[in-house]
């Protein structure tokens, strides 16, 4: 832990009482003057702090606004995140990371955007990024594992996701194979996994979610407006986005850790409990084909499983569902 996030720490602990130029500096095992450039860093990242004669420290405002400082500040990750990369306004946040791994960052480096310019969805889709009102990041994976099981990484991140809309903001969203999570049947959220392999190794993964969070219906433009939602939508309530930006990573970190250590195995059955529309009948559509099928549900290595009218059934790993309204798209 970096010596601003326990000095946030031990401010926060005594939400607002104040601290003395003392103790923080015993604690941290820093001089009084660095404690006091640290302060000022603070104010610059939107902290509004206190210092009294005598009294010491005391914060009296913390900013909503995302910055790498105030989401590192009270992180706790062992890695995740450790390294963040914080933007006003960039094209993708995909395209930085990708960047960023390149010159060889390391595993768990992060980079967050207020807005997207050119936000994308899978297969060259867009996906809107409006400025604050969303989480737009990206995360720099380096897993040890064997190419063909990246796409449960996907599923992994969707069931982090779900789990903290639920634990976070008490919603009830639902996954829809393999990266897309809803809530009453609208897009909350997306995932898109872009993988560098190279002699059947990976070399790393972008990890990339888009949450929509705090934007009215009226806040999308207009051609998705019938199948975009937002957390504050559905549940009347704006949410901070550095707190919740720390969930995401915190959970995400903690069930990575799971899935490196005993395999897919509990992860799927995360995702199972948020699995929307398994045993319904739904339209599944593959590059070369378009079909009714019944969804049976996913494999042990994450793959689709579906029946068609016939009762044949077929393993897919790569597919689009749709239903009611889409079907017809
Ligand atoms: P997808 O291909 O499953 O979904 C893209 C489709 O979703 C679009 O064609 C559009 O119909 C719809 N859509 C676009 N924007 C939104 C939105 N804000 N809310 C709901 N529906 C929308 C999903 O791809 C993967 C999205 C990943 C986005 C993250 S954001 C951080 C990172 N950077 C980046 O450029 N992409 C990822």
């Amino acid at each position: 832990e970096s010596t601003r996030s326990k000095l946030i720490h031990l401010l926060q602990d005594r939400e607002r009482e104040y601290v003395s130029g003392q103790v923080l500096s015993e604690a941290l095992n820093i001089s009084r003057s660095a404690i006091w450039k640290h302060m000022k860093e603070l104010e610059k990242d939107g902290y509004t702090i206190e210092a009294a004669p005598r009294k010491g420290y005391r914060i009296v405002h913390t900013p909503d606004k995302l910055s790498a400082n105030t989401v590192k500040w009270g992180l706790e990750t062992n890695w995740l995140g450790q390294r963040l990369h914080h933007y006003s306004s960039v094209g993708s946040t995909q395209l930085h990371a990708h960047e960023f791994a390149q010159q060889n960052a390391e595993h768990g480096t992060v980079v967050l955007a207020d807005e997207q310019t050119r936000g994308r969805g899978r297969l060259n889709r867009s996906w809107h990024s409006r400025k604050g009102e969303g989480v737009w990041m990206s995360m720099l994976l380096r897993p040890e594992i064997e190419p063909h099981r990246a796409p449960q990484m996907t599923l992994l991140a969707a069931t982090v996701l779900a789990e903290v809309l639920k634990t976070h903001c008490g919603m009830k969203p639902q996954i829809k194979w393999p990266n897309d999570i809803l809530s009453n049947g609208k897009k909350l959220a997306g995932i898109l996994t872009e993988l560098q392999a190279e002699h059947d190794q990976i070399q790393y993964i972008v990890l990339g979610t888009g949450i929509n969070v705090n934007h009215e219906a009226e806040h999308f433009p207009e051609e998705i407006q019938s199948i975009a939602t937002s957390v504050r939508n559905e549940t009347g309530q704006s949410f901070e986005l550095t707190p919740f930006i720390q969930a995401l990573l915190q959970t995400f970190e903690k069930r990575y850790e799971e899935y490196m250590e005993h395999g897919f195995q509990r992860i799927k059955l995360r995702w199972e409990a948020f699995a929307y529309r398994i045993g319904e009948r739904v339209v599944v559509k593959t590059a070369k084909r378009e079909w009714r099928a019944l969804l049976l549900g996913i494999e042990p290595d994450g793959a689709l499983k579906v029946c068609d009218e016939d009762g044949k059934e077929e393993i897919l790993y790569s597919a689009e569902i749709k239903w009611g309204k889409d079907e017809d798209e």
